[in-house]
């Protein structure tokens, strides 16, 4: 990792005002991490926590000794100030830093199985964090009742519930919001559609609200969120170590491939206390390993500032599925010559433009179209009143680089259905002007 300022810890706010939230940390792309005081009135918090008692078994955090060695190098936080910014441009990574020296304090609870019971018919997500396959780990699906009797008879001690998704299992009222309500600086949220949502018609209907919960150890390897999207995260019981990568530092081996396991290369390494929130920046890496028991909350979710990430992340995936399907391009070309279309187009360039967007629709969830169904939704039905999102003229900036970046694609000209769409966010935005 390179940049003293990369190296010092990210600031801790009790209370962060959306102006601030965007100037400081949405726009610049930087991390975050909001006190217990975001989640002390969440009903997971009240419910899914016992108090703590004596760990022992498959209850107990990492070992004193395993902790001392994961815990070197962390980079301490300012203490005078909670909700600071900042104030030594100390580099941890240096050898005359000081390093981390506070031990952190033992977990302060443990799951609450019985609550979590309540939910025992859905069927979750279930990684087994001993059994890697390529750049993740071996997944099945199960009740979530079978994994938590497996973990109170003291099994299944490297099973990791992931991407289970509660909040859309509970349907997203009233029964949802009991458990939490996400903190109001993430309301802007243009990924998930809200539940309620008058006519969405977005693309983008998959869910990205879930619940982690798993054993002491378990761990999630070095990725970066989908969509270039951010993501929050917040621990409702136990406590959890991060490993962040700014864009471009992540390390890869000789081959230019991704390691899976970063935990002894240099990083900006964070603790997380348990009823903390983070916030993971867009296009950050990041690995997370569970010192506990722990159970937690994460939405990812991008909002206008993060468009031009969302579509270079796009246009990325694009690039992908046109070259993975490099071969079928001179049979299209040959089978349709010099043939024009009624509005001047090749045709051969507009069918493979089609193939290549369909099967970016496949591949990533969405295409050019529903890209820009999401753009319209989310400008036509704002998810957060005005006060916890961009002002319109902002809103209009990120939207007009996109456009203009769009426009200047052969994507604009060979794809209708796409252009109709964007035409419409354009007398949008022109009525807005
Ligand atoms: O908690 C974890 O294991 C992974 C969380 C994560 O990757 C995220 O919040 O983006
Ligand atoms: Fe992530």
């Amino acid at each position: 990792m390179s940049g003293a300022a990369q190296a010092v810890h990210p600031p801790t706010y009790d209370d962060l005002p959306y102006q601030r939230f965007l100037h400081d940390h949405l726009i610049p792309n930087t991390p975050f991490l909001l006190s217990p005081r975001a989640t002390e009135r969440w009903g997971a918090r009240r419910d899914w926590v016992r108090p703590h008692s004596p760990q022992s078994g498959l209850l107990a955090s990492l070992g004193e000794e395993e902790m001392g060695t994961l815990l070197s190098g962390l980079v301490p936080r300012n203490p005078s100030s909670p909700s600071n910014l900042p104030s030594s441009p100390t580099n941890p990574l240096s050898p005359s830093a000081p390093s981390f020296a506070a031990p952190s304090p033992p977990a302060l609870s443990l799951p609450n199985f019985a609550a979590l019971a309540d939910y025992g018919d859905q069927v979750v997500p279930v990684a087994d964090t001993a059994q890697r396959e390529f750049s993740e780990f071996a997944r099945d699906e199960r009740r979530l009742r079978e994994v938590l009797e497996l973990w109170e008879s003291g099994e299944g001690r490297t099973l990791y519930v992931k991407d289970w998704h509660l909040v859309a299992e509970l349907g997203g009222g009233a029964d949802a919001r009991g458990v939490y309500e996400p903190p109001s600086c993430f309301l802007d949220d243009w990924l998930s559609p809200p539940f309620d949502a008058p006519t969405s018609s977005s693309a983008s209907t998959a869910d990205f609200r879930f619940v982690y919960t798993g054993p002491a150890g378990t761990f999630t390897p070095l990725h970066r969120d989908v969509y270039g999207s951010y993501s929050w995260s917040a621990n409702i019981v136990g406590r959890k170590l991060w490993w962040l990568f700014p864009p471009g530092t992540e390390p890869r081996d000789k081959h230019g491939e991704l390691l899976f396991d970063v935990r002894d290369a240099k990083a900006l390494k964070v603790l997380q206390e348990e009823g903390e929130v983070i916030f993971v920046p867009s296009g950050w890496h990041h690995q997370v390993l569970n010192l506990d028991f722990c159970i937690s909350i994460n939405h990812n979710f991008f909002s206008s500032p993060t468009l031009p990430r969302v579509y270079a992340s796009l246009r990325a995936s694009h690039d992908r599925c046109a070259a993975s399907i490099a071969d079928v391009l001179p049979d299209i070309k040959a089978r349709l010559g010099n043939t024009m279309l009624p509005d001047g187009t090749r045709a051969w360039e507009a069918e493979w433009a089609e193939e290549v967007d369909g099967l970016l629709a496949r591949d990533a969830g969405w295409g050019w179209e529903g890209f820009w169904m999401c753009v319209r939704d989310d400008l036509v039905h704002p998810p957060t009143g005005s006060d916890l999102r961009p002002g319109d003229d902002e809103v209009a900036r990120f939207v007009g680089t996109v456009l203009e970046q769009y426009k200047a694609s052969a994507e604009w000209r060979l794809l209708p259905a796409a252009r109709a769409v964007a035409v419409e966010v354009e007398a949008l935005l022109a009525s807005r002007a």
